[in-house]
């Protein structure tokens, strides 16, 4: 196993045992035939950058029935009409600007350059979310982008001044050939902005369930700065965001037209503090990521013990990694309420726990509810005040296994 951006060799550090595809929801008739593969992960030595040491191929993941859409939360369609503004106002100077977009789902992002009309194409792969952001009026092609991709769209649509993309990045395994086609589709002093979930805190939070088969990689700023230099783009800036549990926004360029903020070299600085590039970093955070498991098991253990409700809130694909590491089917969690209508009355990847209608939650009040979406947990808790009042309980895993004081 080779490092896929320097190839250095790589040696896992831990297994999060076998795992199925995070959004594979399944009927019930498909238990037996699911696919299942094993979730390990390394550092690699070499460039630091944290990775899969097998992802399943892109197809099992991204296809036109892809159970994840962008605007299921409020949250974030606030956070990224945020973004676009930030993109407008420091980047799109020239008279006639292009925006390309990697992975961008039902157009959650591309939205707001639409309504400015200002000329923009989105690169999404997953037909049905693909379809959506047509039917919204955002330019999208269907197609995983790669260099061969890049190749295609500078010949039919020209060059961009900003390519964009959210959580999508960390998605692709051939980083390589990401920062070759980010470099031919760049205008000379165009820029390439993306985010991802940023390692520093899923290492601080033990946040383990953003590990799992579509994100290849959990970038930090030191691996993005020797990916991409590489291929002569420059880490210009660097700005840590709250979303997804805690998110850095990288920005790149051709140094000869940008200067480059403090920053970068402020957050190498902490990195260094917090020790993501050694070994007992990573020793920690496998005993951490047991404890969490063993907590958990035995919080749920506890309360179905006393004859406790307990349901989980949003069938996330963090959830796969979490009920599949920690071993818990329904005999713990009787359903996952969702509000995707993509997941429900289907089964969660793996453990066949029931996933239902949000309207089922509220028709009956659990006594508990495990906070699998605690990424979105302002928003989430601002819509459960009757829950609350009910009596129920949030049970929550991360940055520790607890459960939240019953309200008076
Ligand atoms: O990186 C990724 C991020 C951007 O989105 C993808 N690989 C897949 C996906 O990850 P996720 O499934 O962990 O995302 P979320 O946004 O934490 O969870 C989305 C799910 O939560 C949806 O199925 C809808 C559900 N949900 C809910 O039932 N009630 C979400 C909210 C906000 C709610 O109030
Ligand atoms: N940007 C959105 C979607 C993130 S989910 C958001 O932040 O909410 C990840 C998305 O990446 C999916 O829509 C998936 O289809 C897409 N994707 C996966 N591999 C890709 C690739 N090689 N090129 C472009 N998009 C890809």
């Amino acid at each position: 196993m080779h490092c896929r951006s320097c190839e250095m060799s790589l040696k896992p550090f831990m297994s999060f045992g076998q795992q199925p595809i995070a959004n594979g929801f399944i009927e019930s008739s498909a238990i037996g035939n699911e696919y299942f593969y094993e979730l390990e992960v390394a550092v690699c030595p070499g460039c630091g950058l944290f990775q899969l040491v097998t992802q399943p191929d892109a197809g099992m993941m991204f296809h036109k029935n892809y159970a994840f859409f962008s605007k299921s939360s409020k949250g974030m369609q606030r956070h990224f009409s945020a973004f676009a503004d930030y993109v407008r106002q420091n980047f799109l100077t020239s008279a006639s600007p292009f925006v390309v977009e990697i992975g961008s789902n039902d157009g959650i992002l591309l939205q707001n350059f639409a309504d400015w009309n200002i000329a923009h194409l989105g690169i999404e792969p997953s037909q049905n979310v693909f379809e959506e952001a047509k039917r919204n009026g955002v330019e999208t092609l269907c197609a995983f982008f790669s260099e061969d991709t890049s190749d295609k769209v500078c010949d039919q649509y020209g060059k961009a001044d900003a390519i964009i993309s959210a959580n999508v990045i960390c998605h692709i395994p051939d980083i390589n050939s990401v920062a070759k086609g980010i470099v031919k589709l760049l205008k000379p002093e165009g820029v390439f902005i993306f985010e991802d979930p940023y390692l520093g805190d899923v290492v601080g939070k033990t946040s383990y369930d953003q590990i799992y088969d579509e994100h290849v990689f959990l970038f930090c700023v030191g691996s993005v700065k020797n990916i991409f230099e590489k291929f002569g783009l420059t880490l210009l800036d660097v700005l840590p965001q709250t979303t997804h549990g805690g998110s850095m926004r990288y920005v790149l360029g051709r140094q000869q037209y940008h200067e480059i903020s403090d920053n970068v070299q402020k957050q190498i600085a902490k990195e260094t503090a917090l020790g993501l590039s050694l070994d007992s970093t990573y020793d920690a955070f496998r005993n951490n990521c047991e404890k969490s498991r063993a907590d958990l098991v035995k919080l749920l253990t506890e309360l179905k013990a006393k004859k406790k409700k307990v349901v989980g809130y949003a069938a996330t694909s963090k959830s796969t990694t979490v009920l599949n590491y920690c071993n818990i089917g329904s005999d713990l969690i009787d359903f996952i309420s969702d509000t995707s209508p993509e997941k429900q009355n289907k089964l969660s990847p793996g453990k066949h726990i029931p996933v239902k209608s949000h309207d089922e939650f509220v028709a009956n009040y659990p006594d508990y509810a495990v906070l699998f979406a605690w990424n979105h947990e302002a928003e989430i808790k601002s819509k459960e005040k009757r829950f609350e009042e009910s009596g129920g309980q949030w049970v929550h895993f991360v940055p520790d296994v607890r459960i939240d004081e019953p309200i008076q």
